[in-house]
């Protein structure tokens, strides 16, 4: 089973592009669930199935959601149990940094004994609004985008070819290595990519004593 992470400000465009990440790989054959925080805003017709203790919704493509019920550990393993996904897709609250992510999913590897494939870590960042979420919430997003496996800028139906650029420029700034791609929640740019990154590659593997030395080294 695999779990793919997303992270990003909230209103970077997370769950809307999700939902079309998810009936993207529906359609390639992949059983998916998605976790997001908030289920309410997802707006879909939906069946409510409870099974070993999940409300698991199911959306247009027979895709299902669910919330975070007691621990990852536990929803991963109950969501495991219940449905056999092939891949879930994880949207956690937006201020979580993929540092924690990498440490959940490792944890949640650990304790439960399933065969876990942990797909890169895609920060997704507002095209639109970046320079000035940057000036109020520079140090949270900065994290967000140099632990990231990749940076997928959002709402660029929204941005001109100067705007994304600078877009780009302010992201390389943070990390000059950053794996940039490109995406439209509302147009669907960057969903086929995105869809190859989260089925074949692995997100950097979380190691507690390495993580801790480079946190403390970047974060204090
Ligand atoms: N134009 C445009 N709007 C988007 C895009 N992605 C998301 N939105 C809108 O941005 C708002 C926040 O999106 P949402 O997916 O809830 O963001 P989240 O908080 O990161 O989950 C919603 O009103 C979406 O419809 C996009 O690529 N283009
Ligand atoms: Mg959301």
């Amino acid at each position: 089973m695999r779990i793919a992470q997303v992270t990003g400000f909230l209103g970077s465009g997370k769950t809307s592009f999700l939902m079309k990440l998810a009936d993207e790989l529906t359609g390639r054959g992949y059983k998916v669930a998605v976790i997001v925080n908030d289920v309410g805003h997802i707006n879909v017709d939906q069946k409510i199935m409870g099974s070993h203790g999940l409300t698991v919704k199911e959306v247009a493509g027979g895709c299902i959601c669910c919330e975070v019920q007691g621990t990852f550990t536990t929803t991963i393993t109950n969501l495991h149990i219940s449905h056999r996904p092939d891949i879930v897709l994880v949207e956690p609250s937006g201020v979580a940094i993929p540092w924690g992510l990498k440490q959940a999913v490792a944890d949640a590897s650990k304790k439960s004994g399933l065969d876990i494939v942990h797909s890169p870590i895609v920060t997704f960042v507002d095209c639109v609004a970046l320079s000035e979420q940057l000036m109020f919430v520079g140090r949270l997003i900065s994290m967000q985008i140099r632990e990231a496996d990749a940076v997928m800028i959002n709402k660029t139906d929204l941005c001109t070819d100067d705007e994304i650029q600078e877009c780009e420029s302010m992201i390389r700034d943070i990390d000059p290595d950053a794996s940039v791609m490109y995406g439209s929640a509302a147009t669907g740019k960057g969903v086929t990519e995105l869809a190859d990154l989260m089925t074949s590659g692995a997100s950097s593997r979380y190691d507690e004593a390495m993580e801790k030395g480079t946190f403390k080294e970047q974060y204090g």
